[in-house]
């Protein structure tokens, strides 16, 4: 804990010029909110002109103010309200084709109406926003959130109105070459407001986080802290969960804060059984609800463990884009539809790569039985050397792991891909692990490892990141990067290591319909024979735990530009974009298939 606080203050330290987000608050869904999703005024800015004076600094009277002409003869240059509209959530990419390959600034703007409520605090909470936001209420700056994959809020409780109030955020998704990811990545760059935004309204004390799961390796120790937020921190709190009739009554300390051990007998949760079980924490003050599940998770020599019993992960790696309408993913039916076609491919197991998804994503999979690997984007070649990088990618760890820390399905956290094997990245990295493991002591630290080959035939699990790890990931491309498909029936693993492996990525490009020979490339034929041969290659290592093959869909990349193939999408999905499956699903689906018996 000493260490994470020392982390953040880092953080703090080096970011001064905005106010920080407070402290997240857990569990929206069992929160009283008012939604203000929906139609958004927005300003495109390429020049940031609502920004920046003339001399570049920064404009006491920017388009925040959302200023009207006093009289006829004012002059301003700009009107929120006869401007276009975004749908939020939503990018803006998909949105309006003129901001299809924009990067830069836009300014959105919301009003609503508020009737202020006696002993009642007010919060805005972002579900994301890609890449920088900056977020004001009423003209007055609330503060700035880095990083387009996890949540934040501010408290408005005192800057709020009685009647119309509205919010204005600038919001920025410029590549930076010191940003988490940097300028390099094989997705699509989706700015805007991407996720929900909502107000929500708590007690004066509330109870603003808690975390809830099995102790790890245990089937009947739930273990766990809460904390309070306010002025009467000291309180007594029951946490109750009927149907395992559990009522644990315990007391906060004079910071608000309590651990607390609970015996339990519980149905665990499984992919065969995904028991969820109510729960209600209640302090004087403040009542939440939410629904948690349990299982145990651990590792013992190379192999997985859950609930005791060893597991092989079958799994299919996925990007946050919609199927069929394209865009970022956000929505309860986006992630019914691709998490409905991973169940259909036989999986029981997710890697929801590259970034953290929405929650919708992680709580459908609770709901449909399926594991998941979360992952951060510390992608390829972020700056190692620079400490402003670090705290960026700890504070997007950290978010994440606030965020989800109660959803059973997540197994693995991951600390990142394919990072390149030198001592700076090395050290940035363990740094990510210890924090992930001091932060959530229950589940299994991962990240997508480098390995090399040490003769024609044999490839080395040796990078020295797997030390910090409990399970090691890899992506490997024989076949496409590397060789022909056939070459991987050549191929021997070998690791000092004696820890579980999972293939987090292999697979090949085709484009739905174009029918060839094997040998043809970019025909479902070619990626379908790819699939035999990984498969006849997997059945041969002893510690491979598990896989998530790169892709179920194909998905937007500026990297892919192959006209008439790729057209701006990487194509190693096996199902297209509108919900085709390649002839490589049903390859995957027979193993996968013949696995459960
Ligand atoms: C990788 C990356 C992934 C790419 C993929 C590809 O190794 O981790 O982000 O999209 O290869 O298709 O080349």
């Amino acid at each position: 804990m000493k260490k994470i606080a020392f982390i953040l203050s880092l953080f703090m330290i080096i970011r001064t010029d905005f106010a920080q987000p407070q402290s997240l608050i857990q569990n929206i869904e069992g929160r009283k909110t008012i939604s203000l999703n929906g139609d958004w005024h927005i300003i495109i800015d390429p020049y940031e002109t609502g920004f920046f004076n003339y001399r570049l600094d920064e404009d006491p009277n920017g388009f925040f103010k959302n200023v009207k002409p006093k009289n006829k003869s004012d002059r301003v240059e700009y009107d929120f309200d006869q401007s276009e509209i975004l749908k939020v959530p939503g990018d803006w990419n998909s949105q309006k084709e003129k901001l299809f390959l924009y990067e830069g600034t836009v300014w959105y703007k919301k009003s609503f109406d508020y009737n202020k409520k006696n002993k009642t605090r007010l919060y805005i909470y972002f579900g994301a926003v890609n890449y920088d936001a900056l977020v004001y209420i009423n003209g007055e700056k609330l503060g700035e959130h880095v990083g387009g994959f996890t949540p934040f809020n501010f408290e408005i409780t005192d800057k709020v109105k009685e009647g119309e109030n509205f919010i204005v955020v600038k919001v920025n998704n410029k590549r930076l070459r010191d940003g988490v990811p940097t300028v390099n990545t094989d997705w699509w760059n989706y700015g805007g407001i991407t996720r929900d935004v909502n107000l929500i309204e708590v007690p004066e004390t509330f109870i603003r986080d808690y975390f809830i799961q099995l102790a790890k390796g245990s089937k009947d120790n739930i273990c766990g802290w809460l904390q309070l937020d306010g002025n009467s921190l000291s309180q007594n709190v029951n946490i109750k969960i009927p149907e395992a009739g559990i009522d644990e009554a315990v007391k906060t300390d004079k910071n608000g804060y309590t651990t607390f051990k609970i015996k339990s007998k519980l149905t665990l949760w499984s992919p065969e059984n995904p028991k969820l079980y109510d729960i209600v924490i209640n302090s004087s003050s403040d009542t939440v609800k939410d629904k948690i599940s349990f299982r145990s998770i651990e590792t013992k020599g190379s192999k997985i463990f859950l609930n005791g019993k060893e597991i092989f992960l079958r799994g299919i790696s996925i990007h946050e884009e919609a199927p069929i309408r394209s865009g970022r993913a956000y929505s309860i039916e986006d992630a019914q539809m691709l998490l409905g076609w991973a169940k259909e491919l036989g999986c029981n197991f997710v890697r929801l790569a590259h970034y953290p998804h929405n929650e919708n994503m992680i709580r459908q999979a609770e709901q449909m039985g399926i594991l998941v690997w979360s992952e951060i984007p510390v992608y390829w070649t972020i700056l190692w050397d620079d400490e402003k990088v670090f705290a960026n990618a700890s504070n997007q760890l950290n978010e994440n792991i606030t965020r989800d820390k109660n959803r059973a399905p997540i197994i693995l956290w991951s600390v990142g891909n394919e990072t390149p094997r030198t001592d700076s990245r090395t050290k940035f990295m363990k740094k990510l692990a210890d924090q992930a493991r001091e932060m959530d002591s229950t589940r299994l630290i991962t990240a997508a490892t480098e390995t090399h080959y040490i003769n024609p035939n044999t490839i080395m699990i040796d990078d020295p990141l797997g030390k910090s790890l409990d399970v090691l990931g890899c992506n490997e491309y024989i076949g496409w990067y590397d060789g022909t498909p056939a070459k991987a029936d050549t191929i021997n693993w070998k690791t000092d290591y004696n820890k579980p492996l999972i293939f987090s990525e292999f697979g090949g490009g085709a484009k739905y319909g174009f029918h060839a020979d094997t040998t043809t490339i970019w025909s479902e034929e070619f990626q379908a024979n790819l699939y035999k041969h990984q498969i006849n290659m997997i059945k041969k290592i002893s510690f491979l735990q598990g896989m998530t093959p790169w892709i179920l869909m194909d998905f937007r990349s500026p990297k892919r530009l192959l006209p008439g193939i790729q057209d701006y999408y990487n194509r190693k999905g096996l199902i297209t974009n509108k919900g085709e499956m390649k002839m490589a699903f049903y390859v995957l689906q027979d193993y996968y298939n013949s696995l459960k018996k």
